[in-house]
């Protein structure tokens, strides 16, 4: 199967990892939805990052679609990044609703600052999308202090990889606008994950 899309999409990154460390080998084409806009349609007339293109030619989209795609794939080998005891998942899916809402926090902070010319931004909305990317930062990093997560590639889970991948974008993308300082937890567990070979392996620039 083909993962498309760039990594320096979290969405994108998350999925890639997650394939990692299910064991499921892919290939990837780092196409942009941006720069390579023609040749993305031509695979998917959505340009949705990430699409992943089946082994039969069937093309998925949405990292959360594709990754409980990839489940169903590494279910029959044991292999899961969901907790399969239930108190568990509905843990790790509140950790992974936190962390994908900071995500898309982020990138609408991203695309309102590279994509609208500066006399069309609206102050308003900037701050509000700002204060939601704040309180679920705010919220992961109360439940890592209280709760914290294995970091390894044997124990690492869904909950775990969405985290460390949104908070490694927002710095990346919006530095200064969340602090670090005041998320040590989130930080302490972000920098370890991001040293997993499984990480390394999909470099965000
Ligand atoms: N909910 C989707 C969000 C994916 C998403 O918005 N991807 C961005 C790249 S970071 C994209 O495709 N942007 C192009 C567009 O929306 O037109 C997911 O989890 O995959």
């Amino acid at each position: 199967m083909q993962l498309i899309g760039m990594l320096d999409s979290p969405y994108v990154r998350r999925v890639a990892i997650s394939l990692r460390l299910l064991g499921l080998p892919f290939e990837h084409r780092s196409i942009s939805v941006f720069r390579t806009f023609e040749q993305f349609r031509e695979i998917n007339p959505v340009v949705k990052a990430p699409s992943l293109v089946c082994d039969d030619g069937e093309v998925l989209m949405d990292s959360s679609l594709i990754i409980e795609y990839a489940e169903t794939l590494a279910a029959p080998r044991g292999r899961s990044l969901m907790p399969a005891d239930t108190a568990a998942r509905q843990h790790a899916l509140r950790l992974i609703g936190l962390a994908l809402a900071a995500c898309e926090k982020s990138v609408q902070l991203v695309y309102e600052r590279t994509l609208r010319p500066a006399e069309k931004q609206h102050q308003p909305w900037i701050d509000r999308v700002q204060s939601q990317l704040q309180a679920a930062y705010a919220a992961l990093e109360q439940e890592f202090a209280r709760r914290p997560l294995a970091c390894s590639s044997e124990r690492i889970d869904q909950a775990g990889v969405t985290s460390a991948v949104a908070w490694q974008f927002t710095h990346m993308l919006l530095p200064g606008v969340v602090e670090r300082a005041a998320h040590p937890a989130l930080d302490a567990f972000a920098t370890a994950a991001e040293r997993l070979p499984e990480f390394v392996a999909a470099p965000p620039a």
